[in-house]
């Protein structure tokens, strides 16, 4: 991923912003001096794109911007100064420069100021710019922009968090695309009955919900939309930050790492990334996801042995998805939890933690309770999920021991906690104790844990490191793999003659 800002991992809601209801010549001259600020302090490469919301916001997209210098001279006017106490606010939303202290940034902001006014002006711009830090709390003024005020700050307070990182692992076709689409809410990568995912992909969570999906996977965007989501290509990573809409409150950052089916025959090379990604260890927990329509074949044990051998440094939280299928007559889900779980000890995963769902039907109650539209099969399958989880034999909620139904839940909170999503979703996101755990345990080394005070660093290290020169000769040498692969099942059906097989 190429260098990477703050910008990618925030939010902004230009919603309420301070001016969106002003005249035309005020909105046409803020705009075009703040474009001349963003441009020229702490740019981003996602700065103009991001410049294209506020003009939308503002709905002047047809109408010609003003130079620097006349939009000064505009807002300079006695009883348009006070539009100017906006503009640091504004630029810590577009270029987030978290890492550079306000001391730094209102330098950077005068000493373009500068540059783009008279000597007089200037002197204007610094009054008032300088009585921005002088106004007291009973000042009206203060107020002004505060709602731009707060969402830098959440921006800054999420973003100086530290990041948790869960990679989710399994067999193709197990539900793990399904699982992070219910729980941010959205389908933001493919879900299908067939193999479908290639690639490795990393969904960051946002502070705040802007309904702007921001994706790096051709050129970085903050407005991603379904097909570029969901498109197919297999050659390149994804990274995509949203906000993660989850059952409660919670106000960390989060990492989902999705991958691809280990035990696909036919796409060979999926396994290798899945397995290479995991042995990167870039992560801190692990969740993998059991099928219940394909419990206990030979390809989920040795998945099953394969972590147990290489990452048993890492909390692994187990999640059975699918429930939903059973049938009450035929299945009994408290049979298949007790075999699951004497599988996993068989296995060695000691006191094993089995989180058990019906991810697509969370799926289902979260995309109803954002209010976006079913499909006719949605709706058909909405409705059995819902009749079949209030009885009593499918609510899942009695295998979380903290999750209580209460008289005053919601129809969403309770089908959510009868699904076992909304106890799973309190596993994972509260997990934090029990990663420190393992860490503080594990003997083998460990690689540095994300510390989001270099956030930006941090966006970058996620690729970087998948460039370092261990993981690229492990990428060489899956591929020399693949090669000899094919080599030798081409020799063993005949299919090359001796030249071919001397200048292959
Ligand atoms: N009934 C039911 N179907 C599910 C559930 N979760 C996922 N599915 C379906 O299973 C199929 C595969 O789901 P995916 O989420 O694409 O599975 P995956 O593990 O990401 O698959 P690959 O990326 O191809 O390995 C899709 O048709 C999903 O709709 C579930 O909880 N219940
Ligand atoms: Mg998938």
């Amino acid at each position: 991923m190429e260098t990477m800002t703050n910008r990618f991992f925030t939010s902004i809601d230009l919603n309420d912003h301070p001016l969106s209801h002003s005249k035309l010549p005020l909105k046409v001259s803020y705009f075009s001096l703040l474009k001349s600020f963003a441009e020229n302090v702490y740019e981003n490469e996602l700065t103009s794109e991001t410049l294209n919301e506020y003009k939308k916001m503002f709905d002047i997209s047809s109408v010609p911007e003003l130079s620097a210098s006349e939009a000064f001279s505009y807002l300079l006017r006695p009883w348009r100064r006070k539009n100017l106490i906006l503009l640091r606010y504004d630029l810590n939303l577009i270029n987030c420069p978290f890492n550079v202290d306000q001391q730094k940034l209102k330098f950077e902001i005068m000493n373009h100021a500068a540059s783009i006014c008279t000597k007089s002006q200037y002197k204007t711009f610094c009054r008032c710019f300088e009585k921005k830090y002088s106004l007291r709390s009973n000042d009206k003024l203060s107020e002004f922009g505060n709602e731009l005020k707060l969402q830098s700050e959440n921006n800054r307070k999420v973003l100086s968090s530290n990041c948790k990182r869960m990679i989710i692992t399994a067999n193709m076709s197990s539900g793990k695309s399904t699982m992070i689409n219910a729980i941010v809410g959205k389908k933001i990568v493919k879900t299908a009955q067939e193999v479908c995912t290639g690639n490795v992909s990393y969904i960051y969570s946002k502070p705040f919900e802007d309904n702007h999906i921001h994706m790096v996977f051709d050129k970085p965007t903050i407005n991603a939309n379904d097909e570029e989501l969901l498109s197919n290509d297999w050659d390149k990573k994804k990274y995509i930050a949203t906000y993660f809409n989850l059952s409660f409150h919670q106000n960390e950052r989060w990492s989902l790492i999705d991958t691809p089916g280990v035990n696909s025959s036919m796409n060979k090379q999926h396994g290798r990334i899945t397995r290479s990604t995991l042995e990167q260890r870039e992560y801190d927990a692990i969740i993998h996801v059991l099928n219940a329509q394909q419990l206990g074949t030979d390809e989920e044990i040795a998945h099953l042995r394969w972590l147990k051998k290489h990452v048993q440094d890492r909390l692994i939280i187990f999640a059975l998805n699918k429930l939903d299928v059973f049938n009450s007559k035929e299945d009994n889900i408290d049979s298949s939890m007790d075999l699951v779980r004497a599988d996993l000890e068989k296995i060695g995963f000691e006191n094993p933690i089995i989180c058990p769902m019906s991810a697509y039907f969370a799926f289902l109650l979260k995309k109803k309770k954002l209010g976006a539209c079913f499909t006719e099969d949605e709706q058909d399958e909405y409705d059995l999920y819902v009749k079949k989880f209030k009885r009593s034999a499918y609510d899942l909620s009695r295998f979380y021991p903290q999750i209580q139904i209460k008289s005053n839940d919601d129809e969403f909170t309770v089908l959510m906690k009868k699904c076992g999503f909304y106890g799973f979703e309190k596993v994972i996101f509260g997990a934090g104790k029990l990663i420190k755990q393992y860490q503080n345990q594990s003997s083998v080394s460990k690689p540095e844990i994300i510390t989001e005070k270099n956030a930006q660093v941090n966006s970058n290290q996620e690729d970087q490191k998948a460039e370092l020169p261990s993981s690229k000769s492990q990428q060489q040498l899956s591929e020399l793999l693949e090669k000899l692969e094919t080599l030798s099942d081409d020799i063993n059906r005949g299919k090359l003659n001796y030249e071919e097989r001397r200048f292959r």
